[in-house]
């Protein structure tokens, strides 16, 4: 591709899979042994906060004692080469890809060393438990919530990655089982708008006819090896 060329990657839990953070559709598609209606939703946050804040809590503090992956590296290391437009839009809410140096990048779902307030909307960086009530640094309201994309919440950085989308030539997949939405949707607007697409995955993901080229096998072998064709094709261009 050429130096002018403009890269769109979508990653889910698969990426994140091989440094020891369970995806969410694996074993018997439950989240940490929760059904997904009873944690990730606005609903169940207002009636059962002590469950929600908890799941978060605990996934907060695991993250911290795992570390990012050869994949995760292999795509920091692309963001610092390519010289073109690329932009990582990342649907996990670890911090993974920051740490493998990652930069061009948006957290569409929402991060877990965030914590946001219900009330006035300010964010901050949090590392630590977050019991319901938490008080609110800037408004002093009991409100701070974890600062994830519920389902039926809207994602973050919609319109930049809409664009991005319209605007790129390649779309590549990596790690996600195309369930959840709008990211599910991403290859069909990239595929129409005349994007390459392309899915390295574990296995077929829902989306796979969506995508001209479909790679199988762990992020950790694939995303190097695609990375290092990339870089290799792009110097000899
Ligand atoms: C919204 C919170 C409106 C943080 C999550 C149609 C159109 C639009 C919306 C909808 C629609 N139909 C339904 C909806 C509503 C809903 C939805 O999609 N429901 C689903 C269940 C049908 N969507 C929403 O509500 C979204 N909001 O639509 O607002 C809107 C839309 C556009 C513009 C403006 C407004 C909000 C969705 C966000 C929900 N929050 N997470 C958290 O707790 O983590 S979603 C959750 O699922 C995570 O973020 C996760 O990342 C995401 C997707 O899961 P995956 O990442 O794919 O993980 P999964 O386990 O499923 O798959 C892992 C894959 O990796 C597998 O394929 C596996 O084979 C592979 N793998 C495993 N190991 C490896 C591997 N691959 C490589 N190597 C390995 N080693």
């Amino acid at each position: 591709m050429p130096e002018s060329s403009s890269i769109v990657i979508l990653t889910g839990a698969g990426i994140s899979a091989e440094s020891g953070v369970a995806t969410f559709r694996g074993a018997g598609g439950l989240w940490e042994g929760h059904r997904v209606e009873d944690v990730c939703t606005p609903e169940a946050l207002a009636a059962n906060p002590e469950l929600v804040h908890r799941f978060y809590d605990m996934r907060r503090a695991f993250v911290q004692t795992v570390e990012p992956n050869a994949a995760h590296l292999a795509l920091a290391q692309l963001d610092a080469a390519w010289a073109g437009s690329l932009l990582i839009v990342t649907q996990n809410v670890d911090d993974l890809h920051e740490r493998a140096g990652a930069r061009r990048l948006i957290h569409m779902h929402g991060a877990h060393l965030s914590a946001l307030c219900g009330d006035c909307g300010a964010r901050f960086h949090w590392r630590d438990p977050l019991p319901p009530g938490s008080i609110c640094p800037s408004c002093a309201a009991p409100a701070m919530r974890p600062d994830v994309v519920f389902f039926g919440e809207v994602p973050y950085g919609m319109d930049k990655v809409d664009a991005a989308l319209r605007d790129c030539d390649l779309f590549v997949s990596i790690g996600t089982s195309g369930a959840v939405y709008p990211a599910a949707g991403f290859v069909r607007l990239a595929g129409a708008m005349g994007a390459d697409t392309l899915e390295l995955n574990l296995e077929p993901s829902q989306g796979s006819s969506f995508f001209a080229e479909s790679r199988f096998g762990p992020a950790s072998e694939l995303v190097p090896a695609w990375v290092e064709g990339m870089l290799s094709r792009h110097a000899l261009a």
